[in-house]
């Protein structure tokens, strides 16, 4: 019976039918509802890793044991687990590993946009695209079988809207396959140079193989056959797009194995049509190949060079003039901007509140607290990646003027992510500077998964609790306090203390996250207008509960949930707490 799932949702489904025995991974839009998915298939075992190389580390561990596995990341994840990308391509596999990578093109939620086909070219793995539910499926379900008969990893390349697109999947058994188990094989998996050497050629006969296997597979790389004028050769989820505009008026030559390029396939599909496109996201990938056999391609100079492509922009780059405007045209359509805010009583808030009004530098990093960055809070000065707040901070702090006093800031999940090796460099080379952990004790950002401090797995099930204060001691950090991030007064305190110390210091705001764990202090914020002298300090702690009106505050009681920030900063006293009835 068909079903109807997620592109991720239908990733999982593939695992399982492809007869995967683990999964592993570390949470980033838009690839986190694969493993929330996959734990639910009991025949699999799921668990959530501190960062991508390590998950891409146990998965190889679970191919070495003959065991089938997938591997979940966000495009900027594949950055951090490429050291193990780039080697396991000459280890290849004992049994299957697939490791997704879902590419953001327009950056819905990312700091940057990647096409990530790139990377499994430059590390020559095979690398396969769906382009909707029930081709992310079976892709996933047969890229177990191309791993093994290749002996390599595969990339399985999703971006935002196939992972996030609905649509009806024709779900099959799981496969039984062939028990294995590890074998010891020391030129195949020990990456000294002499066994890299020899493996390198391994690597090379193996995209050869494939190649062959790509050029002939009418499965994975099927023609469409329209009208010889045009022909366009497409990818992904500019599948869909192609085909719902161009399906009579075109052939089509549609790519599900993408690394290695079917070459030759692609050479006599473009001689058998009169005028031949490339329509793909991001970096012209297809097009180049073309380009590079001597054939003239029309593509990326007919759309944006960036961001994702859309029915509109693919209609105008195949029709140009004669394009009908198939979508709707919202240009004279007005729509309120709506900024992305942290949540009403969120314990980010008074943070950066404070930082903000000690005027501090501050060295960011990514969760939802880097919101602090954004109006009214504007209290963070950088944000690159995951983890480089703690280098970045340990960097600004050597060489920063002499009155400047800079933080670096990070959640609890990327602390364990990718800080604890720049708190580590901190300490060992001296560094003065103090280091913020907003611990609210979730992944909140990615919408609440567990992390090594939570003391609870993806299945919900109690785990060990890695104890931050802790491992700040452990690397040899002597000032490790914990502050309560809703007592701005203390804070404040703290922070001074810290600054000023000769000596490397971590400070913990610790308080749970208000939407994960639901807290409601059972309170509303008051405001007694006879004392407000509308100095809109209270406005400026960038609450979604305090509006405005003639420059008075304004509480939304349905937003309020009475964390007592606004009343902290209300120098008047006009503000309180009053009891929720
Ligand atoms: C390498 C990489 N992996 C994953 C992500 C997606 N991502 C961004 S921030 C974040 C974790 C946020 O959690 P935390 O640090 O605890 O902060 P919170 O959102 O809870 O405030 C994740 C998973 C990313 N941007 N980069």
């Amino acid at each position: 019976m068909k079903k109807l799932m997620l592109g991720n949702e239908a990733v999982a489904r593939g695992a399982y039918e492809g007869g995967c025995d683990f999964g592993s991974g570390y949470p980033g839009t838009p690839s986190t509802e694969i493993l929330e998915a996959l734990k639910d298939y009991d025949d699999v075992v799921v668990q959530w890793a501190p960062n991508e190389k390590v998950g891409y580390e146990v998965a190889m561990g679970v191919s070495l044991a003959g065991k089938r596995a997938i591997v979940t990341m966000k495009h900027v994840g594949l950055n951090v687990a490429s050291d193990p990308l780039f080697s396991s391509s000459y280890m290849g596999v004992n049994g299957g590993l697939v490791c997704v990578s879902a590419d953001d093109p327009n950056m819905h939620s990312s700091q940057d946009e990647q096409d990530n086909r790139l990377i499994a070219k430059a590390a020559k793995v095979l690398m396969v695209e769906p382009c909707d539910p029930e081709e992310s499926r079976w892709m996933t379900k047969e890229a177990f079988e191309l791993s093994e008969q290749f002996d390599s990893p595969i990339i399985l390349r999703m971006t935002t809207r196939v992972c996030h697109q609905s649509g009806l999947i024709e779900p099959e058994e799981r496969v039984s396959k062939k028990e294995k188990f590890f074998v010891k094989d020391i030129p195949k998996y020990v990456m000294l140079p002499a066994n890299a050497r020899q493996r390198r050629h391994k690597v090379e006969e193996r995209l050869i193989n494939a190649l062959k296997f790509s050029n002939e597979s009418d499965k994975w790389n099927p023609i469409f056959n329209g009208s010889k004028k045009i022909g366009i050769i497409t990818t992904g989820v500019s599948f869909g797009y192609v085909y719902e505009i161009m399906a009579k008026e075109a052939s089509i030559l549609k790519l599900g194995l993408t690394n290695p390029l079917p070459l030759e396939r692609m050479r006599r599909f473009a001689e058998s049509v009169e005028k031949l496109y490339v329509v793909e996201e991001l970096e012209p990938y297809i097009e180049d190949a073309m380009k590079a056999m001597g054939f003239k391609v029309f593509g990326s100079e007919l759309r944006p060079y960036t961001g994702e492509l859309n029915l509109t922009l693919v209609e105008r780059m195949l029709k140009g003039e004669e394009s009908t405007k198939i979508t709707v045209d919202l240009s004279d359509v007005t729509i309120n901007q709506r900024p992305p805010t942290l949540c009403p009583g969120c314990s980010h808030r008074g943070m950066f509140t404070m930082f903000r009004d000690m005027g501090l530098k501050v060295m960011g990093d990514i969760g939802c607290y880097t919101l602090g960055a954004v109006n009214p809070l504007k209290a963070m000065d950088s944000c690159m990646c995951m983890g480089a707040s703690v280098g970045m901070a340990e960097g600004l702090t050597k060489f920063a003027k002499e009155n400047d006093k800079v933080i670096g800031v990070i959640g609890d999940s990327t602390f364990y992510h990718s800080g604890i090796t720049g708190l580590i460099d901190m300490v060992i080379n001296k560094s003065t500077g103090t280091i913020v952990i907003l611990n609210n004790d979730i992944t909140a950002m990615t919408g609440g998964q567990p992390h090594p401090g939570t003391g609870f797995n993806i299945k919900g099930e109690d785990s060990p609790k890695i104890d931050l204060a802790e491992i700040c001691k452990a690397v040899g950090v002597k000032r490790v306090r914990t502050v309560d991030p809703y007592n701005l007064e203390e804070v404040k305190k703290v922070l001074e203390e810290e600054l000023s110390a000769k000596e490397v210091s971590v400070i913990i705001a610790k308080a749970p996250c208000v939407l994960t764990f639901r807290v409601n202090f059972n309170k509303i914020a008051k405001v007694n207008l006879d004392i407000c002298n509308r100095c809109g300090k209270c406005i400026r702690v960038g609450c979604m509960a305090i509006g405005e009106k003639d420059g008075y505050p304004l509480i939304d009681e349905t937003l309020c949930i009475g964390c007592g920030i606004c009343v902290d900063v209300c120098d008047p006293l006009a503000l309180s707490l009053v009891e929720r009835k």
